[in-house]
């Protein structure tokens, strides 16, 4: 008898130790909903490319091609490649400044590259000497600096992390030229050292997201991406993990696959979803051509572009997180600074119509007009990107009957008129900013 309740006992200690992982899979729409509401709120953020391919900058043996993927576009030998590192020595880095870039910018989070497909750790990691301590001659630790100066600007921090890696020999991908060892052991790469990596990462630097990446060599599973990603939850439970952490995404268009795809939202990538998007969703996309500084790329995004693709973006349901790429001295392209700089103007006039609002079903009329509303339904805005002959004629959404109406940035009210079954609005003489302009109703 005592024997039997001995062994019950154990039984039960034993179950409780296996259940005390939590499956976050399982994780209701209410608790997802507040799991993510910062980030749907925040609508813009930064995407920083950085390591130790900034120093090519897209040219090898002088000829161009490759960013962050020059090791691959130029089939460069491991050995010759790991030489970047050592000459990776960005002297006019400065976090703070970084970060007030990205506030001047208006944006509400910071996704830095932690490891990118070359394989090389942007921080001091106990399981490799090819990062940014052992192997450069900077020895500063840039992730706490950024991570520090995020927290102090309240800013939120988060890390992009390359499931495949060019670098670890058990990692080495069929197919893939980085072949440096005979036999691959893809499952001791994910246990004893992908994982253990993402641990240390959330440990030292507290990432408010983890941007998953490079899941599409056929070593990945959408099982191995499931148990990621409830490793990861199960270490901080209010973590955000793009849907690359597993094998749902379909192609570059970036959404679900399937229904019940690991990862909280969707990731088009140098693309804006066509209509207004089923899930959360987030379309990451280059300020110039390229996400790795490049020295011959010139080809800038207007402020104009940029302001509607967020615009457009916001209106659809969407977060924009808009790349730069920062040189081997350690500094944001001047022209990306400019149009960041714009962008940031711009939002100080129009940010009730961008954060903390929910796309519509009535996301546009034409070509020139879209539609937010404040989360709490009480305001709808229309943002427009050109005003002809002082007015703006509204066929689709209507303001109430006798409300007023105001542009954003405006003191007084705008004078209004039904037009037949349109609205017409007298825009004021002066307006209050460039590029675009928003009406606030009721
Ligand atoms: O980090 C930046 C790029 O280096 C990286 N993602 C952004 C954020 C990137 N990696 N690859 N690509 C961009 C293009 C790769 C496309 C493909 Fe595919 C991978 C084509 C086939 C495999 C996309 C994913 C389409 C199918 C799977």
């Amino acid at each position: 008898m005592k024997k039997n309740i001995l062994m019950i006992s154990l039984m039960i200690l034993m179950s409780s130790a296996v259940f005390a992982q939590k499956n976050y899979l399982e994780e209701s729409k209410e608790a997802k909903t507040k799991r993510m509401q910062w980030w749907d709120d925040a609508t813009f953020g930064m995407f920083i490319h950085w390591g130790i391919y900034s120093v090519p900058a897209g040219e090898y043996n002088g000829k161009g091609g490759g960013a962050e993927w020059i090791m691959e576009t130029h089939k460069i030998p491991t050995a010759e490649y790991e030489k970047y590192a050592a000459q990776f020595n960005p002297q006019q880095f400065d976090a703070k400044q970084w970060v007030e870039i990205a506030k001047n910018a208006g944006v509400k989070y910071i996704v830095i590259t932690s490891k990118h497909h070359d394989g090389f750790s942007m921080w001091d990691s106990k399981l490799t000497k090819y990062d940014i301590m052992d192997a450069s001659p900077f020895k500063r630790d840039i992730l706490k600096e950024l991570s520090d100066a995020c927290k102090a600007g309240g800013i939120k921090f988060a890390l992009y992390h390359s499931i495949m890696d060019w670098h670890q020999p058990d990692a080495m991908s069929k197919g893939s030229i980085h072949q440096n060892t005979v036999n691959p052991d893809f499952n001791k790469y994910r246990e004893e050292y992908l994982k253990p990596q993402l641990a240390e990462l959330i440990k030292k630097y507290d990432p408010a997201i983890l941007w998953f990446d490079g899941e599409w060599i056929p070593e990945w599973t959408e099982a191995q991406g499931k148990d990621l990603y409830n490793y990861l939850r199960n270490i901080k439970p209010s973590l955000i993990i793009n849907n690359r952490v597993g094998k749902g995404r379909d192609g570059m268009q970036g959404v679900k696959k399937y229904k019940d795809a690991a990862g909280d939202y969707d990731t088009p990538e140098q693309e804006i979803l066509a209509g207004a998007g089923q899930d959360y969703w987030e379309s990451c996309m280059t300020i110039n051509n390229n996400w790795g500084y490049v020295k011959a790329d010139h080809n800038w995004k207007s402020s104009q572009t940029l302001i509607d693709n967020l615009v457009d973006i916001t209106a659809k349901g969407g977060n924009y997180l808009l790349n730069v790429g920062p040189s081997p001295e350690g500094l944001i392209p001047g022209p990306s600074v400019e149009r960041l700089k714009e962008m940031g103007d711009w939002l100080k006039v129009n940010k009730e119509a961008i954060y903390a609002t929910k796309g519509g079903k009535t996301y546009k009329e034409g070509e020139h007009i879209r539609f937010t509303q404040s989360n709490n339904g009480k305001f709808t805005y229309a943002i427009f990107n050109k005003a002809d002959n002082n007015e703006l004629l509204l066929k689709t959404v209507q303001p109430k009957e006798g409300s007023k109406i105001y542009m954003l940035g405006v003191k007084e009210p705008l004078v209004w008129t039904k037009k037949g079954g349109d609205v017409l609005i007298k825009l004021p003489a002066e307006l209050p900013c460039k590029y675009a302009w928003t009406i606030k109703m009721m």
